[in-house]
């Protein structure tokens, strides 16, 4: 071991107020620089995983009891917490997962945003009065917690992603058991710190390290058979979603599953040019493409078809691209990681042989072989260049599958029918967006698309902290994350009827009856 590699720290899990070590670690790696180990994590057992279960458990007894406006109030501290820590956190989400620090600020500030919404809904979680059918008798409803919630996050938003499932989670009074993205471990690590120094109780909220298929990740799904958890959230692909639905399932679990996308961006024949332009580029090429949100396919409409394409290759060839720890003007940085870069290079071959056209992009980004805009060492880490097809139509494997990295298809259509239904065409439904000016496809988007999100004249990304986020269709079973409809995902109806006559009173039943 090298002199620099032996003072890199080894972290453990954070179980009740222990951190706890595994024989077997994996490092953090810095992801535009591979040989800087950010540190070293735990490959959580499966005990460790059980043992966080039944220490949530434990801690829930006393976390459910703690009045909601006393818990708001720490969500509030925790977010005053963020805010001061916003620099540190945002510089270290660059370092480990890539992303540019605009984004990686905005990636935290979306966590505050989190934290300041659900601050006051702690003395907003009100049930109801419900008028009886009876005299001298009260019907009450309360929002119960639900207990011990597994949480599962993907490494592309290591802050904000994990604070939309944790926050209200923890401000309904559950308790938690958080194994994040193998690809952020630091960050969680320094998340979970900070919100413990925040205030909140040693118990509350746990963290196991590790992978997912074979590892801690596996092993909290499986805690779901055990009887250990009460509900489970998931942001990730839609294969490892579909498989925790099925567990879920037989155990007569709700979870919150957000998972895939492959988003459509329509551009019809009166759209403003340089804003679609804009907003697609963004969409395609932002977050190098490893967002859920970014977009899949351009669909775009026959009238502006050469227009946009020769504006939008005209852009993709000016990307910055590069370290974002050391180009804060780069649009986007290297891969989370190789596994994402593998995935995202096989989709070359499936062009090819599926007979679409490349016009722009060579693999990965090499010493010899490099985009103008590029300023980073390609030998430092994966970059992929921002590659743009076209000739591709609805059967072929670059339409259908989400991708996730910088690569986007250009897909011509005729009029808006078919740009609805060809945006249509696919087995996700999260984002969507439109560019035009005429008000009645944009009201008949709205109302046709099958999306959980849709904007007109904007970016599929970008949504905000307090309206819903999430999918159908292949993108998630229907619960949403963000804003005030999280609430039902954590909390369910428990309804009381408080009878004061002193004598027996039955509903629906006349009482002379008895
Ligand atoms: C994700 O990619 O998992 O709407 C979340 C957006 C961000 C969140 C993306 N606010 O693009």
């Amino acid at each position: 071991m090298s002199q620099v590699q032996s003072q890199v720290k080894t972290f453990g899990n954070l179980i009740g107020d222990r951190e706890v070590g595994s024989e077997q670690t994996f490092a953090s790696r810095n992801a535009s620089e591979l040989s800087d180990v950010l540190g070293h994590f735990p490959e959580a057992t499966k005990e460790q995983v059980r043992e966080a279960c039944l220490v949530a458990r434990e801690a829930f007894r006393s976390w459910s009891k703690t009045p909601a406006p006393v818990r708001g109030e720490l969500i509030g501290t925790i977010g005053k917490a963020l805010e001061r820590e916003k620099e540190a956190l945002s510089r270290l989400a660059t370092r480990e997962m890539g992303k540019t620090l605009k984004e990686a600020r905005g990636d935290v500030q979306e966590a505050i945003d989190t934290c300041h919404f659900f601050q006051s809904e702690g003395r907003r979680l009100y049930g109801q009065t419900v008028p009886s059918e009876m005299p001298n008798k009260d019907l009450l409803t309360y929002r119960r917690p639900l207990g011990v919630v597994g949480v599962v996050t993907a490494g592309n938003f290591p802050v904000a992603v994990p604070a939309w499932k944790l926050i209200p989670a923890l401000l309904t009074g559950n308790t938690v058991v958080w194994k994040p993205s193998e690809d952020a471990p630091a960050c969680a690590y320094a998340l979970v710190k900070l919100m413990h120094e925040a205030g909140l109780p040693a118990g509350v909220l746990n963290l196991v390290f590790g992978g997912g298929k074979g590892g801690a990740g596996e092993h909290l799904i499986a805690m779901m058979d055990e009887g250990l958890l009460n509900k489970f959230a998931f942001t990730g692909s839609t294969a490892v979603g579909r498989e925790i639905g099925a567990i879920a399932g037989r155990n007569l679990l709700h979870p919150t599953l957000e998972l895939g996308g492959k988003n459509p961006l329509v551009v019809m024949r009166d759209a403003d040019l340089g804003n679609a332009v804009a907003g697609a580029l963004w969409a395609s090429f932002g977050t190098g493409g490893q967002r859920c949100t970014s977009a899949g396919n351009l669909i775009l409409d026959a009238p502006i078809y050469d227009a946009f394409k020769a504006r939008f290759l005209e852009a993709t060839r000016e990307i910055k691209i590069g370290d974002p720890n050391k180009h804060e003007d780069v649009l986007y940085g290297p891969f989370i990681s190789k596994k994402f870069f593998e995935r995202w290079l096989e989709h070359y071959a499936w062009g090819h042989e599926d007979g679409a056209t490349k016009l722009y992009g060579e693999g990965r980004i090499t010493p010899d072989n490099r985009p103008e805009g590029f300023v980073g060492d390609p030998e430092a880490s994966f970059y992929g260049w921002p590659t743009v097809w076209e000739g591709v139509t609805p059967e072929m494997r670059l339409f259908k599958t989400e991708i996730f990295g910088p690569t986007i298809n250009l897909v011509k259509v005729d009029g808006f029918d078919e740009a609805i239904a060809t945006a249509n065409a696919v087995d996700y439904g999260l984002s969507s967006a439109i560019y035009t000016n005429n008000r009645l496809w944009a009201h008949r988007f709205k109302e046709e698309i099958q999306a959980g999100m849709t904007s007109i004249n904007n970016s599929t990304t970008g949504a905000e902290a307090h309206m819903p986020f999430g999918g159908i269709k292949g993108s998630g079973n229907g619960t949403r994350e963000s804003g005030i409809w999280v609430i039902d995902n954590y909390t369910y109806w428990h309804g009381v009827n408080d009878d004061v006559s002193g004598k027996l009173q039955l509903a629906q039943m006349d009482t002379a009856y008895i």
